[in-house]
């Protein structure tokens, strides 16, 4: 489809809730076969198969909840969301959540709380968390908003609810415009692409909390930009080896070592890549690339999912993995109300 189509919202969603279901299995592991990993894609194909339905993790249950609040209130409502993700912790705690945002969610739904920012503030130590929670749930900022400016300042106070350290909603701040650029199709032109996200974080990191957070977190100054020139690099190496991504971007829990990553899959993976079947698709490619790093596998293959689904759209997704994933027909539809909210926007 053209730019911003709705095949390209449905892909994004679609491929986010997909990149958690399958991703889930690799969760937390070290050196996964590439041999593995097409084995369990390939279980997706089978009719009958025995182990039911995949479901879905912490980053689908809260990418949820940023959906409904923002087609219920028809904008970004911190209140409404604040309560939502109280509501689904408390009704489903057990998705798989970090052992720290757990605290904050609790906080979240006590009745007394003024500012639903401060539980946020005050975890670890003060810092805040610089996990990946905040960017695994930004895609549907990219979907209901089509100025870039409300993307970043959206994306930005999304994250801050549970992530208030720069280098957590930073990385939401990145995953959005990523899957903004995606749904524009700049992604015909990766260097372009690239360097327009560098550009970007260039602007969201000079800002002086960002910089003070860097700097306490003894990470060089610009830490997204800088990681996102070592996928450039790695862009134009002829081979890049698993070990070299992982040790060069990372597939970690933090979200600058997982964001980026999820970027160079993307990009690593336009082209067939050998170790991949001929008979798959770029989505099906950057899923499997994802989930052969380890790591942090759902959320890296959730972000992904999102971006490689707004560039090649829901035409890419073969029924059967769709099928099989908890919650990925309802996102297809979720796709179409968030598609007109953004054409209103
Ligand atoms: P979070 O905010 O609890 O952060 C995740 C973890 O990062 C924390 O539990 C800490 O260990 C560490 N951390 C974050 N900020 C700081 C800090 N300032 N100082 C010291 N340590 C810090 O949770 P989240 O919402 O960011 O979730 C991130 C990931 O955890 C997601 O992938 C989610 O799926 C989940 N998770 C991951 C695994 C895994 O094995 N990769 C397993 C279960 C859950
Ligand atoms: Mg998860
Ligand atoms: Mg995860």
């Amino acid at each position: 489809g053209g730019p911003a189509s709705l095949a390209r919202f449905r892909g994004a969603l679609v491929g986010a809730v997909l990149g958690d279901c399958v991703g889930g299995e690799f969760e937390g592991a070290e050196d996964v076969p590439m041999e593995r990993v097409l084995q369990h894609l390939n279980g997706l194909e089978q009719d009958d198969r025995g182990d039911g339905i995949l479901q879905y993790s912490d980053d689908t249950a809260m990418t949820r909840c940023v959906v409904q609040s923002l087609l219920t209130r028809g904008a970004f409502d911190q209140h409404d969301l604040a309560h939502r993700f109280a509501e689904e912790y408390r009704h489903a705690p057990g998705r798989g959540y970090g052992s720290g945002v757990i605290q904050v969610l609790r906080r979240l739904s006590s009745p007394r709380l003024t500012d639903v920012y401060q539980p946020a503030r005050a975890q670890f130590g003060g810092r805040g968390s610089f996990g990946n929670g905040g960017a695994m749930r930004a895609a549907p900022f990219a979907l209901a908003f089509s100025d870039p400016a409300d993307i970043k300042r959206y994306s930005r106070l999304g994250a801050m609810l549970t992530h208030s350290c720069a280098l957590g909603y930073n990385g939401a701040v990145l995953q959005a415009l990523a899957v903004h650029l995606a749904l524009q199709g700049a992604l015909a032109v990766p260097q372009a692409f690239i360097n327009s996200l560098i550009s970007e974080m260039e602007d969201a990191e000079a800002e002086d909390h960002a910089r003070s957070d860097a700097r306490a977190l003894n990470e060089p100054e610009f830490p997204y930009c800088t990681r996102l020139h070592k996928v450039k690099e790695l862009m134009e190496k002829s081979t890049v080896s698993i070990e070299e991504v992982i040790s060069e971007l990372g597939n970690g829990i933090a979200a600058l070592h997982s964001v980026p990553t999820a970027i160079f899959c993307v990009l690593h993976c336009l082209e067939p890549q050998g170790g991949l079947p001929d008979a798959y698709g770029g989505l099906q490619r950057t899923l499997a690339y994802c989930l052969a790093l380890g790591g942090d596998t759902d959320t890296i293959a959730c972000m992904a999912g999102a971006i490689a689904g707004a560039h090649y759209g829901i035409e890419a997704i073969p029924p059967a993995w769709q099928r099989c994933c908890e919650g990925a027909e309802e996102a297809e539809v979720w796709a179409e109300h968030l598609h007109q909210l953004y054409q209103r926007s």
